[in-house]
């Protein structure tokens, strides 16, 4: 796909017809493709068995249980597993410390330095295991140094144990990690509640969830808890995005009890589990993780069979990553595929110009002299009138531009941190759930009012386009298309989510938020954070709308323009002699000969973009 919109680029220039506009466009598409990752979480109580799922999942091949996996709490900080193709294999660790301060783990990501390094050597699986025990290091802390850091209860007397990380990321060559998959293991017991960006922008930004249950203990009162606070709303926002996993089937077996037995009661419990989080059975998936991670290991097929892996592996090839796969190519395709469309409709109406303009030239052989002046003084008119309009078309865009600068102001990300700033300020001082909700809520109808003034602002531009558009249509016969207008809704949409998330977060979390300055501005600012990109995305569709909504039809009436340039020039060699007009119609079936090998060739692009069809 990449390549051939890059031939397409090629091909833009040679025909004249590449601006920075499409540039710009097709440049973001290629990075689109680039960049495509999809992230994978799991999340559950502790020790359901992610970790060992993880191993099972993605890195049997190793030849070990690559990441630590063990009874009672294991995974002390959530762990980003993906290839970096730029570094050596790594482990990279944030001090939990960094709690303390406002940057975001997304800052700390852009700098390197600080975080511990760890170099991964690959062909030493036990030197790899080794470092991997980083991920379960914890400390013990003073009750003071807890609480500063927002990780125990405003009454807490006693000395705390704590992670000693906060974040870690893995860079590891496997062959799904090195295509674009990036997995999220968190830690269970409370990470999600304490951790506010986590939460809030990674779990719900990922693309896939898996929740884990175990067999041996049934739904627990914590695993509903859980549910409830954090994969309800993850369900609500990617229908197709979630597995619950049962996990540890294989406890629900022993040695005494026949094979249909255990299935029975395997199948009980999914029933079960499916009546209780008010789930159809078909995304409930019964396994053993650690029976298929042995199996893997020691290549048994049939113990394979047994633990049941095989179908989250299906659900995740097809319905996850294939689907995720799709989207993507559509975005893609759908902004190239249609730019194609309208360019290959301008070069046949070059085509059929240049037939027409030959023609003409043909009957010229015949016409009186007297024809031929009125045929230059027709022309001649036709060309004021077309010089006429590409300056009214100018000066309306010149208008357009200023009301839509007007609009961008509206949306401005400044005044939408103002807004956040004030309000967040209020709240973190009666940090209560009551005045969290209504704070909130008031910031949320600040920011609502900003986009419905933006739509006002809006309305007036699309009138605007709306006239030249049918001027042009009802006087020239020039029907091109209108590009697609800013549409307030997804946005509006968004922010309903994102109020609805955070004032989830906050109601569940308020116990560990009390009196927690700290975790209270880190919550804000990861709400405001995601405030302040969706209308930056506002903002940035504004801007393409505003380059795209009249370049089209400039370009079309240049063309027209040119083209009558052309026909008088033709005309008027007519009087230098009947040579010039052989070389004048010679010349015009080179043009139309290069246009055709152009039009063949873009009809060549098309398949090659569109092959997921
Ligand atoms: N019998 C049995 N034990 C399992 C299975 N999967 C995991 N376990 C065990 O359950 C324990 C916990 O597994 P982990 O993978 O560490 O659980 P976790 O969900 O990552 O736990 P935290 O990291 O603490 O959140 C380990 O001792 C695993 O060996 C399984 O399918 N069957
Ligand atoms: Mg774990």
């Amino acid at each position: 796909m990449a390549e051939s919109i890059e031939r397409y680029q090629g091909w833009l220039e040679g025909v004249g017809l590449s601006d920075s506009t499409t540039e710009l466009m097709l440049i973001k598409n290629l990075r689109l493709l680039e960049k495509d990752t999809i992230t994978i979480a799991f999340a559950a109580e502790f020790s359901r068995g992610k970790t060992e799922l993880i191993n099972a999942l993605f890195f049997s091949s190793t030849g070990m249980r690559l990441l630590p996996s063990s009874p009672g709490r294991t995974t002390m900080c959530p762990t980003e597993l993906f290839f970096d193709q730029k570094e050596k294999p790594y482990l990279r660790l944030l001090a939990v410390e960094t709690r303390a301060n406002d940057t975001s783990i997304e800052e700390y990501k852009k700098q390197p330095k600080q975080w511990t390094h760890i170099e991964l050597d690959c062909d030493s699986p036990d030197s790899m295991q080794d470092s991997f025990m980083e991920l379960l290091r914890t400390k013990v802390v003073s009750a003071e140094q807890a609480k500063e850091l927002g990780l125990a209860p405003a009454d807490e007397q006693n000395d705390v144990t704590i992670p000693y990380w906060r974040h870690a990321l893995v860079s590891f060559p496997h062959p799904l990690l090195e295509k674009g998959l990036v997995i999220l293991d968190t830690p269970g017991l409370n990470a999600l509640g304490s951790e506010p960006e986590l939460t809030l922008s990674m779990l719900p930004n990922a693309q896939a969830m898996i929740f884990v249950l175990a067999a041996d203990t049934g739904v627990t009162q914590s695993d509903m808890d859980m549910w409830q606070q954090h994969i309800c709303t993850y369900r609500s926002k990617h229908p197709h995005g979630l597995a619950v996993v049962l996990n540890k089937i294989d406890t629900l077996n022993d040695e005494l009890m026949s094979e249909s037995a255990w299935m029975e009661s395997i199948d009980k419990q999914t029933h079960e589990t499916a009546r209780l989080l008010e789930l159809d059975k078909a995304v409930i998936f019964p396994l053993s993780a650690k029976q298929a991670l042995i199996a893997k290991i020691k290549n048994d097929e049939s113990a394979l069979m047994n633990s049941r892996l095989a179908a989250l592996e299906g659900f995740l090839s097809d319905r996850v990553l294939s689907s995720q796969k799709e989207i993507l190519q559509q975005q893609v395709e759908d902004d190239v595929i249609s730019h194609m469309q309208a360019a290959q409709k301008t070069l046949q109406k070059r085509e059929q110009d240049i037939v027409k303009h030959v023609e003409d030239l043909q009957s010229i052989y015949s016409k009186s002299e007297d024809a031929t002046a009125e045929l230059l003084l027709i022309t001649r008119k036709q060309q004021t009138v077309y010089t006429k309009n590409l300056a009214h078309l100018k000066t309306s865009r010149h208008l357009f531009n200023s009301q839509i600068d007007d609009l961008l102001q509206v949306v401005n990300p400044t005044r939408v941190q103002k807004i956040i700033d004030e309000g967040g300020e209020s709240m973190i001082k009666s940090w209560t759930s009551v005045g969290i909700h209504q704070g909130m809520q008031g910031v949320f109808d600040g920011l609502n009012v900003l986009l419905n003034d933006a739509l006002e602002a809006s309305q007036a531009s699309v009138h605007l386009l709306d006239g030249i558009y049918k001027k042009f249509k009802d006087e020239h016969d020039i029907d091109v298309q209108k590009p697609a207008v800013f549409d307030d809704t997804i946005y509006k949409e968004k922010l309903h989510q994102l109020l609805h998330e955070g004032l989830e977060f906050s109601s569940h979390s308020t116990a560990v938020l009390t009196g927690q300055g700290n975790l209270a501005k880190s919550f804000m600012e990861t709400i405001g954070g995601q405030a302040v990109a969706i209308f930056q995305q506002a903002q940035t569709d504004i801007m393409t709308w505003k380059s795209l909504a009249l370049s089209t039809l400039i370009r079309e009436v240049s063309e027209q323009k040119k083209l009558m340039e052309s026909k008088l020039e033709s005309l008027r060699s007519v009087s230098a002699g009947q040579d010039a007009l052989d070389e004048k119609l010679s010349q015009n079936a080179q043009k139309q000969q290069l246009i055709t090998s152009a039009i063949d060739e873009l009809d060549g692009m098309f398949v090659p973009i569109q092959f997921t069809d």
